[in-house]
């Protein structure tokens, strides 16, 4: 068990349990788990940038490529657990009084750690849908052989995520609006930062007086906005900040 310096306005801010606390994760919160990030070096596909994989013009112009990428990432997603840090995650949801948890995530292992409702902003890559009716067909999957599956209107089956230039599922978006707007605390976790419009929530709760906190062993950039930063990889900084909060089973 690593001790790391914890700054003291992050310990004072996050002391009161009624803190109303927003924590915002990005794929940086399941590296350790080993699920690959999008913009490190580890994270290509093919030296595929995700802007050209995770588009519908992508998937119009080569759906079996793009299933391909799907079906091998839902293979690593498959074999993986979550780590100390989703699982601090889901302490904090039954610690706090007032707690959001938003994911720009995919990969369900919030959910598998224990977390009750985090607002999945971009869809979960285990499930599938019509690209033309947008009908849920639950875990659907194409192997890469013979006819790419379809729906009954005709329109092609796709995973169920948030490509770029598609609008994200509004309910989840006005929730987390609404949790970002009214933060006392704010944590961005594991991401680059530079997604919209996940990223605005940052800026959102900060223009309204949140204290921002940015936990991801690499500066970012949009480090300049946030009041403290823990510069430690999640699945340490999370349970350290825990235990020195007195945040345990
Ligand atoms: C660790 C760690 C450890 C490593 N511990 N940390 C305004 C301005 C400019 C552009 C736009 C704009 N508004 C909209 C856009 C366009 C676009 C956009 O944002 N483009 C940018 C590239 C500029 N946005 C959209 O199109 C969005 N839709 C939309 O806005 O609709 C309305 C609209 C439509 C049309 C026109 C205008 C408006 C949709 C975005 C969908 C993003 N989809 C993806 C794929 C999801 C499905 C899938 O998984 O396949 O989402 S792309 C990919 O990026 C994925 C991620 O969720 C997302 C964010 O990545 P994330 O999580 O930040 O990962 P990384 O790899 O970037 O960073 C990892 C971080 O972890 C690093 O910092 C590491 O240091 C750190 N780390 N180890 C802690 N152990
Ligand atoms: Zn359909």
């Amino acid at each position: 068990m690593s001790t790391i310096e914890i700054p003291q306005a992050v310990l004072d801010v996050l002391a009161d349990p009624y803190a109303r606390v927003v924590v915002s994760t990005g794929a940086g919160v399941s590296a350790e788990s080993g699920v690959p990030t999008f913009r490190e070096a580890n994270g290509l596909w093919k030296n595929f940038r995700p802007e050209e994989v995770a588009t519908p013009e992508a998937f119009a112009r080569d759906p079996r490529m793009v299933w391909e990428w799907y079906e091998y990432r839902r293979g690593v997603i498959r074999g993986v657990q979550p780590n100390p840090g989703h699982c601090e995650l889901a302490r904090w949801e039954r610690h706090f009084g007032d707690f959001t948890l938003i994911t720009q995530n995919v990969d369900g292992l919030h959910r598998q750690a224990g977390s009750t409702q985090p607002i999945e902003l971009h869809g979960n890559i285990m499930t599938s849908r019509c690209h033309e009716c947008r009908r849920n067909v639950g875990e659907v999957s194409f192997q890469g052989t013979g006819d790419l599956p379809r729906c009954e209107c005709g329109g092609l089956i796709r995973p169920n995520v948030v490509w770029f230039g598609e609008q994200l599922p509004a309910e989840a978006l006005e929730k987390a609006w609404e949790a970002a707007q009214y933060a006392e605390v704010f944590l961005s976790v594991g991401t680059s930062g530079i997604v919209q419009p996940a990223a605005s929530l940052a800026h959102l709760a900060k223009s309204a007086g949140a204290f921002l906190i940015e936990v991801n062993p690499e500066d970012t950039e949009v480090s300049y906005m946030f009041d403290a930063v823990l510069r430690h990889p999640s699945g340490i900084a999370l349970p350290a900040l825990g235990r020195r909060l007195g945040i345990a089973e």
